[in-house]
């Protein structure tokens, strides 16, 4: 057996929609036979959904070095931010001490860094003074980096390296689709908040790191990869490279009685709606009711994942209270609503599934484009509208852009309803969405662009 030449070490950010695509990626390293991997993750996570996880992960894949960094206690108010997942950003953020001692100790030595763009800030200064190669798995979309890589525009400030332009209501970036103002989170085009100085500030290390890794694939971003590449959006930037869609493992599996799969069993081919806003989005109850009531009215079956908070959910919480009595009843002839964590992947992949609400987390998008499931986009914050964008325009999906921003104006069940029948109404759609299907295969199969992409990558941390 090959002796592995390769030391990589995987550094991922916070939460679910950051953590998943580490291990799905320092799954296909491990199993390379080049390749040594240790993963470094923060402690304590922010969800036990994290903590589980990783512990599957490492029993499943014993061959991999775990290595935990104690973050230290952040408070709120100096952080400026509420949001947990941003606390615990920043907690990480402010561990840089941490990090240097640790990646210079790790035997044997590293051969490359792969972090999460959110730890750059703090990695990037170490990497570079160890003479450590800094690559992103970048955990969005391509769009979202070209975004990222131009964003000092958007608050007027000029770059020789870049054209990119705001007129204060269109973001003009050559190469690639303009973007509106109004698919920008509003904290992004505050300059005062924390989210703008943070994205300023990555924005400027974009060229300096080595490489981004995108979980994206040609024929989803081919376009925008291309302008990426080509120099149009900055110039200058390091290589980026697709690598997606990386897929669920087996590992991810929480749902060990199969409850959702066995509803899904018993569904006709193509008629279930699955509704899942991810891990972060937790909606209003007026908003979960008009939902639950537009859900209704669509007449279809559904599966709905419902979550009410932002961090762990508690799954002892009684349906009834969040809905009402009178639709909790009603909704149980037509779907089922589960308040748990799902195994998002098997139910995408299965044939009940005609159509999913979603809010566009990046996750999502490529799961459901692997599986070739209709998306109705209904973004709730972040990355989500420049992510809608992407499913509109690989005709992955449909956006109701009028309904804005999750949590702004209530969207109401007419609306809704009406809006689902045009999901699993329109062949033309499933067509375009199974066209995507096949394209997510061949971008991973055998000679695809991601699997090639794979063996380039490898070969580049031999040099
Ligand atoms: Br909720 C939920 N089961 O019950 P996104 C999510 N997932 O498997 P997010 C489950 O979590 P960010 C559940 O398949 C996806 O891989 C889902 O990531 C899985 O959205 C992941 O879609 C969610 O990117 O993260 O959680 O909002 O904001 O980082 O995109």
């Amino acid at each position: 057996m090959a002796t592995p030449v390769l030391h990589l070490a995987l550094i991922p950010g916070a939460g679910m929609g950051h953590l998943r695509p580490f291990l799905r990626y320092a799954r296909l390293l491990v199993h390379h036979q080049y390749c040594r991997v240790t993963l470094i993750t923060s402690h304590p996570t922010l969800t036990l959904e994290e903590s589980e996880l990783i512990s599957s992960f490492c029993s499943a894949l014993p061959q991999v070095n775990h290595i935990q960094f104690h973050l230290p206690p952040v408070d709120a108010a100096t952080a400026k931010v509420t949001d947990p997942f941003w606390l615990q950003f920043e907690a990480i953020r402010l561990s840089d001490h941490l990090l240097s001692p640790l990646l210079s100790s790790i035997s044997p030595p590293l051969s490359a860094v792969i972090s999460d763009m959110i730890l750059t800030f703090c990695l990037l200064p170490i990497t570079e003074s160890l003479c450590l190669p800094n690559y992103i798995l970048f955990t969005t979309s391509a769009r979202m980096l070209s975004f990222l890589s131009c964003f000092p525009a958007v608050h007027g400030s000029k770059s020789s390296a870049s054209s990119a332009s705001f007129d204060g209501e269109v973001l003009e970036i050559p190469g690639i689709l303009p973007i509106p103002k109004s698919s920008i989170s509003p904290f992004l085009l505050d300059p005062n908040s924390r989210f703008a100085n943070i994205f300023m500030e990555d924005s400027l290390k974009v060229p300096k790191l080595n490489g981004f890794l995108v979980n994206t694939f040609k024929e989803l971003e081919g376009q925008t990869m291309e302008a990426l590449n080509g120099g149009k959006v900055v110039k200058g930037l390091p290589p980026i490279f697709s690598v997606g869609p990386l897929l669920p493992c087996e590992f991810e599996r929480k749902d060990q009685l199969g409850t959702t799969l066995k509803w899904l069993d018993g569904q006709p081919e193509g008629s279930v709606v699955y509704v899942c806003f991810g891990s972060k989005a937790a909606m209003k109850r007026d908003q979960i009711r008009e939902l639950g009531d537009g859900l209704m009215r669509s007449g279809s079956r559904f599966l709905w994942v419902l979550k009410d908070k932002p961090v762990d959910r508690d799954e002892e919480e009684e349906l009834d209270e969040v809905v009402g009595d009178d639709l909790k009843e009603s909704m149980k002839k037509q779907g089922l609503v589960v308040s748990k964590w799902v195994d998002q992947g098997d139910i995408l992949g299965h044939k009940a599934v005609g159509g999913f609400i979603s809010h566009c987390g990046w996750n999502s998008i490529t799961e459901a484009a692997y599986n070739g499931v209709p998306i109705l986009a209904w973004p709730q914050h972040g990355d989500q509208k420049l992510n809608s964008e992407i499913v509109v325009m690989s005709g992955l999906g449909i956006w109701m852009k009028s309904w804005g921003w999750g949590g702004k104006a209530l969207v109401k069940g007419e609306e809704i309803g009406e809006a689902i029948k045009e999901m699993m109404g329109d062949e033309s759609l499933r067509l375009k969405a199974a066209e995507v299907k096949e394209a997510a295969r061949k971008a991973i199969g055998v000679g695809g662009n991601s699997e090639v992409t794979f063996k380039t990558l490898i070969d580049e941390w031999k040099k």
